[in-house]
């Protein structure tokens, strides 16, 4: 009983803790509501499931940690989320805290059904990605600052899905990765699954291509970093990590 007890605290304990994800996403003013990690254990098999599982909203902290293409466990979603090349999607975060770091947006063709799509295998290219917006880098305005509710209500973060995209079936992948601990950088991805429609031909070269994990290492500077440090903390641009965002 005692530690029954002390498990569902512990859990309630994680679900209060400064961490989180992208919830739910919107196409329009369709709401389709992703995996959560403190719902029910049948929503990974629900015929509604858009999301990746994630049974945790503690980030990862290993650059080249397998899971880090869709979190843990990453397990494919039932259905996907229509959308037109051209649209925007917005991923909604709740109760967001952290301030400091980039926010890359990804796709990756899964040839054929997302369903049986391995991750690990993903060519990822970036549709979008948001940064240091003004100020410095340790007390600057991030997107990832801007964009926070701080009344715990969704906090919206759009990307457009580029209108010359060929239709297929696609991950995306969105990501914040936090920078507020020195040297110790904290990613939080989640991926949803997309059915792209229209009429475009276009998809980008090997010059936009990424792996996850592969893309990231602590020999970067951008990621092995301490924003407190002089001469780090009064800096004034940040390159965001990875290849150029494909505009289509
Ligand atoms: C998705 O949105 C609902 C509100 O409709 C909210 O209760 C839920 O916590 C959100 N999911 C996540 C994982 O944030
Ligand atoms: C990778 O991340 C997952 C999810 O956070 C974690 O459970 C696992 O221990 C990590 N694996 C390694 C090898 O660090
Ligand atoms: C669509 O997303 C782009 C990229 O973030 C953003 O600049 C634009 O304001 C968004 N448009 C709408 C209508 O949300
Ligand atoms: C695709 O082309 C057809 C035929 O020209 C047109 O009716 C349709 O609106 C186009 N769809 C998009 C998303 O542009
Ligand atoms: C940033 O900080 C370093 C180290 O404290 C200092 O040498 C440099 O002059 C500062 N640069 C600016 C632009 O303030
Ligand atoms: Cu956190």
């Amino acid at each position: 009983m005692l530690h029954i007890l002390a498990a569902t605290l512990g859990l309630l304990a994680h679900r209060a803790s400064a961490h989180g994800g992208a919830g739910n996403y919107t196409v329009g003013d369709t709401w389709y509501p992703g995996y959560d990690p403190y719902g029910p254990a049948d929503q990974a098999t629900a015929p509604w499931t858009v999301q990746r599982s994630w049974i945790s909203n503690i980030p990862i902290f290993e650059s080249n940690n397998i899971s880090l293409a869709c979190n843990f466990p990453g397990a494919p979603a039932q259905t996907s989320i229509p959308i037109t090349a051209g649209e925007n999607i917005t991923a909604v975060y709740y109760s967001w805290v952290h301030t400091v770091g980039p926010m890359i947006a990804w796709m990756a063709d899964c040839g054929g059904d997302c369903k049986t799509f391995d991750a690990a295998g993903a060519e990822w290219f970036k549709i979008g990605e948001k940064g240091l917006l003004d100020g410095t880098i340790e007390e600057g305005m991030w997107f990832q600052r801007a964009f926070v509710n701080w009344d715990g209500g969704g906090s919206l973060w759009p990307e457009t899905v580029p209108s010359s995209l060929r239709p297929g079936k696609y991950l995306i992948r969105h990501e914040i990765i936090s920078l507020h601990s020195a040297n110790k950088p904290q990613w939080y991805p989640e991926c949803a699954h997309l059915e792209v429609k229209g009429n475009g031909t276009g998809f980008p070269g090997k010059e936009y291509m990424a792996s996850i994990p592969g893309v990231y290492s602590m020999d970067q500077p951008e990621i092995n970093i301490d924003i407190y440090a002089p001469g780090v903390a009064n800096q004034t641009t940040y390159k965001i990590p990875g290849p150029p965002v494909w505009k289509g």
